[in-house]
């Protein structure tokens, strides 16, 4: 997989390298003109990725909200520890912050209503050709990450779910499970939803909690998280590619 971050500072670099080189004798010669206006083209592109990645996804009136929200892939989990923790109402439910990072959390649902927050209305688009729009309240998964203190090794953000969603597969495999990069980790819109339209996230939905990553697909909008973990790389996660749909062969940036 492509480090995106590591590409996009190593064009930053040429860029900056051509522009510091300005009008001497070697720029002035038409072959290294055109290489240079390739690389300028590059950069221009490679900043629109960047720009592009941090735009707002589109966001809804209330009126605009669906009334009839489907509910895809796990809906119901039978995982004995996801049953207790349903039966108890979530009161000894806890997500673990853990991985590269500083200071390792784990964190009540009280605690996490405490954090800095952010409600949005959004559309949800899953790759089966179906879309719902719905209002998520959440905490910011940024704020959160920063509490934990990522390490200078963290690239990936990895979402631990309580579901397994393949019983036929070996339990790394079976179990759902996500990542994102930290430009999808610090966008202002991702958010760790505990409330869907007004009210607590219904089981069928993720309760307690679940990620809104809105510039992805649905898949990568990890429900029943349990555990969020920084790493350096994705190779010892699961099949290795970042999330159980990616696993079996879906793009692991599903932007839209
Ligand atoms: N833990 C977990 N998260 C998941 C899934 C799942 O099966 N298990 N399905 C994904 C898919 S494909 C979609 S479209 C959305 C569906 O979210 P919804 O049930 O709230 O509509 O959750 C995503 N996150
Ligand atoms: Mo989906």
């Amino acid at each position: 997989m492509i480090d995106r971050r590591r590409w996009l500072s190593g064009l930053a670099a040429a860029a900056m390298g051509a522009l510091l080189a300005g009008c001497d004798k070697l720029t002035m010669n038409p072959v290294v003109q055109q290489g240079l206006a390739m690389a300028e083209g590059l950069t221009r592109r490679a900043q629109r990725l960047v720009v592009d990645r941090k735009a707002l996804a589109q966001e809804f009136s209330p009126a605009e909200i669906s009334p009839d929200f489907r509910a895809n892939g796990s809906t119901a989990p039978g995982d004995p520890e996801y049953r207790a923790l349903v039966e108890a109402g979530f009161a000894d439910w806890k997500l673990v912050v853990d991985g590269l990072v500083e200071r390792p959390l784990s964190l009540s649902l009280a605690e996490l209503r405490a954090q800095p927050a952010r409600t949005q209305i959004t559309r949800h688009d899953c790759v089966e050709g179906w879309s719902a729009i719905g209002q998520w309240s959440g905490a910011r998964l940024g704020p959160l990450l920063d509490r934990a203190g990522l390490k200078e090794s963290a690239r990936y953000i990895v979402f631990h779910c309580a579901d397994t969603l393949d019983p036929n597969a070996p339990a790394a495999l079976g179990r759902y499970y996500e990542s994102i990069d930290l430009i999808d980790a610090y966008h202002p819109q991702s958010i760790l939803a505990y409330d869907m339209n007004g009210a607590p996230l219904a089981v069928k939905h993720g309760a307690p909690l679940r990620l809104r990553v809105e510039r992805q697909l649905g898949y990568k909008h990890a429900k029943y998280v349990m555990r969020i973990e920084a790493v350096a790389d994705l190779a010892g996660i699961g099949g290795g590619k970042g999330g159980f749909w990616e696993d079996r062969g879906y793009e692991w940036y599903a932007g839209i």
